[in-house]
């Protein structure tokens, strides 16, 4: 559905070509691509414990079950497409001077609706890596069978995703930082806000002097600093923008 939106005169003249933007996702946008989100009613973890699964800990304590667990996760996600709302993001993309896409979503899906230069901050899981010397795997191929796999170099193979206590990847949370610094107009798309390092981006862009727009389908952590809150589905919200632009 591509209806009409309303929003602020503000927001309307700020979607001018020559406007640095940045837009932060989180799992709300991959939801209506049937991806199910890890808060909320229909979250993840109404029904897993994240530290028993989401951990390094975890992992260690029990590799058999986690690395189930996203097996079970990329089951979910095997035959997935894009939705209206990665889409239109190919058109911020397209229209914008300077644009950056961050996402805290490991899914893949805005490179596959063919985002350009896409910030994973969280990792991608679909890859993985060695626990013991860490070489990343694009696929399984080259690693022993098992639960999990095992790496030649005898580690445990994970998926390449950012747990709960590790580091984000440096250089990614560092451009994320200078970029949300330095630009206009920052969009919060989907995320609840409550997972640091990446919930403090809306509020570095806001420090830096930029509008802040979130796009969600109900108030989150963030809704009290925002400039403007469009509340309802990405897929729906973010088409309707670029029809103002487009
Ligand atoms: C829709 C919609 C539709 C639905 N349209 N909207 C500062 C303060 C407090 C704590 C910390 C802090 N700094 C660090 C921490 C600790 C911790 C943290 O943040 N904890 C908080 C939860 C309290 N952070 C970390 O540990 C991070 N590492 C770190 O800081 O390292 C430095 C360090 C190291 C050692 C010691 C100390 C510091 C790492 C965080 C890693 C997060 N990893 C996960 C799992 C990834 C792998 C996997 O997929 O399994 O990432 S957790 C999970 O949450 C996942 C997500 O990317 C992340 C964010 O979730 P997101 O995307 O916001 O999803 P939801 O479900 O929460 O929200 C969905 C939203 O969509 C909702 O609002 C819906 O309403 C909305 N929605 N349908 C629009 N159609
Ligand atoms: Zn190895």
């Amino acid at each position: 559905m591509n209806q009409e939106i309303s929003v602020s005169e503000k927001l309307k003249s700020l979607l001018s070509k020559g406007t640095k933007v940045v837009v932060l996702t989180g799992a709300g946008i991959s939801a209506e691509s049937g991806v199910p989100t890890f808060r909320g009613e229909e979250g993840l973890w109404k029904k897993f414990r994240p530290e028993e699964l989401a951990t390094f800990d975890a992992f260690m304590a029990n590799p058999e079950l986690v690395w189930e667990w996203y097996e079970y996760r990329r089951k979910i996600i095997e035959d997935i497409k894009p939705n209206p709302g990665h889409l239109a993001l190919i058109d911020f993309q397209n229209h914008f001077d300077k644009f950056d896409l961050i996402t805290q979503n490991v899914d893949g899906l805005h490179h596959q609706a063919g985002s350009e230069n896409v910030i994973e901050l969280h990792g991608n899981i679909r890859r993985n890596k060695c626990i013991q010397c860490g070489k990343k795997y694009e696929s399984l191929e080259g690693t022993i069978e098992g639960i999990p796999p095992k790496c030649p170099c005898g580690g445990n193979i994970r998926p390449d995703v950012v747990w709960f206590g590790e580091m984000l990847p440096q250089d990614a949370i560092n451009y994320s930082f200078a970029v949300s610094q330095d630009c206009d107009l920052f969009f919060s798309v989907g995320t609840s806000a409550v997972v640091h390092p990446a919930a403090s981006l809306p509020l570095i862009a806001k420090r830096g002097g930029a509008y802040v727009v979130e796009i969600n389908i109900s108030p989150t952590e963030i809704t009290h600093i925002v400039d403007e809150s469009l509340f309802g589905k990405s897929g729906e919200i973010l088409p309707s923008l670029v029809k103002l632009f487009k």
